[in-house]
């Protein structure tokens, strides 16, 4: 790309004054940063279009990533990194003058996912780039991603977070490829000499127009993808009119709350929304290049991230019945072996259902076409013999007048993957056993993995220069070549340097946080680290009722810890979820408590980061000594922090859950701590209505006082603001097994600080994380997907 400094110097200083108009020096950073994409963009576009006119010419099969969310966070650090070209734009900008942190720093998160699922999505596109998979994002361009937080007073406050408001170079609109999309209306079903036809009649139209930003990774500079964002606005005939309020409050804002079923019309209208909008330009595309639409399952391939683009189903069918004149069996076959799904989840609570009134209300074709789909598998069912009640009852599409979306995305797609071994087994063998009856050849595991050169590469440029320095840069393309790195096991010099790196990594942690919250910790401690969405399942509570008992144990001179742990927590909760808001509060209340106490000596301290992000992340993981995954059992389908962690040498505390599972199986009992009840006693307990909590609390000297600090002053606060969840504990019988999880918990943690001690050994322990990593990559998940579901040909 830029062959020189002096090239790029020279480029640079052109494009600024191409754009602003005047001298760089009398420029903004904002202008600054915006003429570096701009310069890099120009860059990216030759290769962009040539992937496409290759793809085109080659007939390859696409692959197009439907997902609600994609948390792809800040793209210049990244892109710098895969392009190689971080070196020469970084010393050529200090030549000028202009320091390139600054202008990385006027590039916002963008947050157009809540956690997991969103950024999982982020990743996948990253590593089908980089294997050479021409796939597709395909999702919304959300005027407001996930809120910011603001931590005030201890408690969560939202923020709008106006990623575009200054513009965002890194997308190109392409107003030529907009596509109408219909909803409300009435259908009138014609009979044309006995074949039916469906026309909508009496809809309102919404204008979809598409922004492409180029998916860059590593090494891949001939397969550049597109992450596709739709942006609704008024239709063009439509203008001069007042847009009526769902015209333009599509793509306004990203639903927060994940694991909550709102049931809001506007969510389903985003969800239509992508889902036509993203069809309706695959299928443009693909008859542009092709002759036959009976060929699509070879040639287009749609993944849907869980259920939100469910509606593929539906709505594939209407494209191939109603404007390409194929009949029900075809349509059905084209679309089953064109459609394949992931399922995140099995918590209840997040389980898709829509009221059927809605959906023929909102979006009549289609939910005649569900109600078709849903007749014709229960008829299906009964006449292979497969039916009694209860398999009737779990499988239908619509009950209760309600269509859920998970059978009907179990029913219309060729593939069903859970995201670890253990929730594939769960989904499979207790959440679905009667679809696993009836289609077993659907069911599969694609356990998930992280782009490492996001969250090691790039977020940790110590480590990776370490790891280079041992094994060569090959472990950047092939993640599994971090094995060789036990080698050095033994190497004392080299596992001191490692320890040097976790350090200066400390060092910036603590930087950025004295600097943003004036917390000041120390990095000889232990970083003991919990980041992720604040949940029931995912126990945040565990963790701070432990921290209240060391805390009472060193008040009670019983207990006195020569290393100094830092418990630092981050992470958002829903705005609406007031349980999980309590215990932000709750952490926040007792790091006040703790922070200040003179008597502790400083020997612990609690921090709660604030507006835990992708940017964030990429300094918290590199600096973490313990990774806290304590959800219980059964409950966290894989967890995708675990992995973060793990590639940056922190060892795991945690459930035998979702990929924790995986993890301890690659690394050895040795290198990880595992605790708790398993998936199966959890299970077990659920069946039999839960297990007794009074009695762990009653029989647990330690643990009732923590618990009762909850209620009787210890904390100064608000009265009663703890209340709900003492009785989340003790008047709803605990349903996440906090206090049955409680001692081994202690236990673990406990040895896990003790060997913190003894360094080598640490040492060795973090290496060993490191080098078994490598099996947790999104490059290893990816080519999985394609080799069982989507199956392109000629990838990397
Ligand atoms: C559903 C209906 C209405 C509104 C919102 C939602 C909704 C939105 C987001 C439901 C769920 C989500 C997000 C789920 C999620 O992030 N799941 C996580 O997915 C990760 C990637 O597979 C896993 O590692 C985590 O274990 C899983 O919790």
């Amino acid at each position: 790309m830029f062959k020189s400094q002096a090239i790029f110097q020279n480029a640079y200083k052109k494009k600024f004054s191409e754009i602003a108009g005047k001298k760089y020096e009398d420029g903004t950073a904002w202008e600054q940063y915006q003429t570096l994409v701009m310069l890099i963009m120009e860059q990216i576009k030759l290769n962009w279009n040539q992937t496409n006119c290759n793809n085109a010419v080659n007939k390859k099969k696409q692959v197009y990533y439907f997902s609600m969310e994609f948390l792809i966070g800040k793209l210049l650090p990244y892109y710098l990194t895969n392009l190689g070209i971080g070196e020469v734009v970084q010393k050529g900008l200090k030549v000028l003058g202009i320091d390139l942190d600054i202008l990385i720093d006027q590039e916002k998160d963008a947050g157009l996912g809540n956690g997991g699922l969103g950024r999982l999505a982020a990743c996948f596109l990253d590593s089908m780039a980089f294997m050479g998979i021409p796939g597709h994002g395909n999702g919304i361009r959300y005027q407001f991603g996930l809120f910011e937080q603001k931590i005030v007073n201890g408690f969560q406050v939202e923020a709008q977070e106006e990623w575009l408001k200054e513009g965002y170079p890194w997308e190109i609109k392409k107003p030529e490829k907009s596509v109408i999309i219909k909803y409300f209306g009435n259908v009138d079903t014609v009979n044309n000499n006995g074949k039916l036809t469906f026309i909508h009649e009496n809809y309102e139209s919404v204008l979809a127009v598409p922004y492409d930003v180029p998916i860059v990774s590593y090494d891949s500079n001939e397969n550049i993808n597109t992450l596709r964002l739709w942006c609704a606005e008024p239709p063009a005939d439509r203008q001069d009119y007042e847009p009526s309020c769902h015209q333009s409050a599509i793509s306004h804002v990203l639903y927060p709350d994940d694991f909550s079923q709102s049931g809001k019309q506007l969510r389903l209208e985003q969800e239509y929304f992508f889902v036509a909008a993203g069809l309706s330009s695959i299928i443009q595309h693909f008859k542009k290049h092709n002759n036959s639409i009976f060929d699509l399952p070879n040639k287009v391939a749609v993944h849907i991230n869980d259920t939100h683009p469910a509606l593929c189903v539906p709505e594939l069918m209407r494209i191939l019945i109603d404007e390409e004149g194929i009949d029900w069996e075809d349509a059905w076959d084209i679309t089953v072996n064109t459609i394949s799904y992931t399922n995140h989840t099995i918590m209840p609570e997040a389980l898709e259902k829509w009221q059927l009134h809605l959906v023929r209300y909102l979006l009549p074709r289609i939910s005649m076409i569900i109600e078709e789909i849903d007749k014709r598998f229960k008829q299906d069912i009964s006449s292979k013999n497969l039916a009694n009640s209860e398999l009737m009852r779990n499988t239908a599409i619509i009950w209760d007048d309600e269509i859920r979306m998970a059978n009907l995305a179990v029913i219309g797609s060729h593939s069903v993957n859970g995201v670890s071994k253990l929730h594939s087994e769960i989904l499979k063998n207790n959440v679905q056993p009667e679809f696993n009856t009836i289609y077993p050849h659907k069911y599969n595991n694609k356990t998930n993995g992280i782009s490492h050169r996001r969250f090691l590469m790039e977020a940790n440029p110590g480590l990776a220069e370490l790891i280079t320095q041992a094994i060569g840069e090959g472990w950047k393309k092939n993640s599994f070549e971090l094995n060789n790195l036990v080698a050095y096991k033994e190497d004392s010099s080299f596992l001191t340097r490692l320890s040097e790196v976790k350090f200066r990594n400390k060092c910036r942690l603590q930087e950025y946080l004295f600097k943003t919250q004036g917390i000041k910790i120390n990095p000889n401690a232990i970083f003991d680290v919990q980041v992720k969405r604040i949940h029931a399942y995912k126990r945040q509570l565990l963790n701070t009722l432990k921290i209240m008992d060391i805390y009472n144990l060193i008040k009670d001179h019983s207990h006195f810890t020569d290393v100094q742990h830092v418990f630092i927590f981050g992470g958002k909760a829903a705005p609406g979820y007031h349980y999980a808001k309590t215990i932000i509060k709750l952490i926040n209340a007792l790091a006040q408590k703790i922070n200040k106490d003179q008597d502790l000596n400083d020997q612990l301290k609690v921090v709660f980061v604030e507006n835990f992000n992708v940017s964030i992340a990429e300094l918290i993981y590199p600096a973490a000594d313990i990774s806290e995954q304590i959800s219980t059992a059964s409950r966290e389908a894989s967890g995708t922090g675990n992995m973060k962690f793990m590639f940056n040498g922190a060892v795991t505390l945690g459930t035998p859950d979702g990929a924790n599972v995986e993890i301890r199986n690659k690394v050895g009992d040795e290198n990880i701590e595992i605790f708790g009840l398993t998936s199966d006693e959890v299970i077990n307990y659920y069946r039999l209505g839960g297990y007794n909590a009074l009695n762990e609390y009653e029989n647990n000297p330690r643990l009732k006082i923590v618990i009762d600090q909850l209620v009787n002053g210890f904390f100064p606060d608000i009265e009663k603001e703890y209340q709900i969840i003492y009785n989340s504990l003790l008047e709803e019988n605990d349903q996440f097994f906090v206090l049955k999880d409680f001692n081994p918990y202690i236990e673990g943690f406990n040895k896990l600080s003790l060997h913190f001690k003894k360094t080598e050994s640490w040492q060795k322990t973090c290496l060993t994380n490191i080098a078994k990593a490598g099996y947790f990559s999104s490059d290893r998940s990816i080519k999985e997907y394609n080799q069982d579901i989507w199956r392109v040909d000629n990838t990397r």
